[in-house]
């Protein structure tokens, strides 16, 4: 675990994005953050397992390691607190892990964004197909804020999705870990 993320680390480093609150993580913490998802990673698994690899939806969940499912979404949803769509209400400002179902090849990646309408200024992150699952958003930020007063501000991402949308690898310098 601490290997596969560090090598991820390094490719956000190449993007330009992520390698900041990555280094930021005290030493203590970072380890009780290790053991802790250890033992939780067996939901996403399992949910995983009863989904099968691929059935062509992006999903949400309300808790850690994929307990409480918000939605599960073939196509995009702009908005995850209006009445319509697989995300309505409650689910935005929601998620806490996620998971990627899409069927390989083409928009197979996963944008999640901040605010409404798919608006990346204001922070994205993208969940990769070969990632499978993020099984605690705690550990994520959104891309770095690009426009208004809170330029280069870098927000987390647990319970802060409002809207998602399918894309290619290529559209994303930001990716969840
Ligand atoms: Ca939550
Ligand atoms: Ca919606
Ligand atoms: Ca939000």
């Amino acid at each position: 675990m601490p290997r596969i993320r560090s090598a991820l680390a390094a490719v956000g480093l190449a993007a330009a994005s992520l390698a900041i609150p990555l280094a930021g993580t005290p030493a203590a913490a970072e380890s009780e953050s290790e053991s802790e998802s250890a033992t939780m990673l067996w939901n996403c698994r399992a949910v995983r397992e009863q989904v099968g690899l691929e059935d062509g939806r992006a999903r949400a969940f309300d808790g850690k390691d994929c307990h409480t499912p918000l939605g599960a979404d073939e196509g995009n949803d702009y908005d995850w607190g209006d009445s319509t769509g697989q995300f309505q209400k409650g689910d935005t400002n929601a998620a806490s892990s996620l998971m990627n179902n899409g069927y390989s090849g083409g928009r197979d990646v996963i944008a999640f964004y901040d605010i409404t309408a798919w608006d990346y200024r204001y922070g994205y992150s993208c969940l990769a197909h070969d990632e499978l699952f993020a099984d605690d958003l705690s550990d994520n930020k959104f891309s770095k804020i690009t426009t208004g007063p809170y330029t280069g501000k870098q927000n987390p991402m647990d319970n802060r999705i409002s809207s998602h949308r399918w894309v290619t690898r290529d559209d994303c310098n930001t990716f969840v870990t």
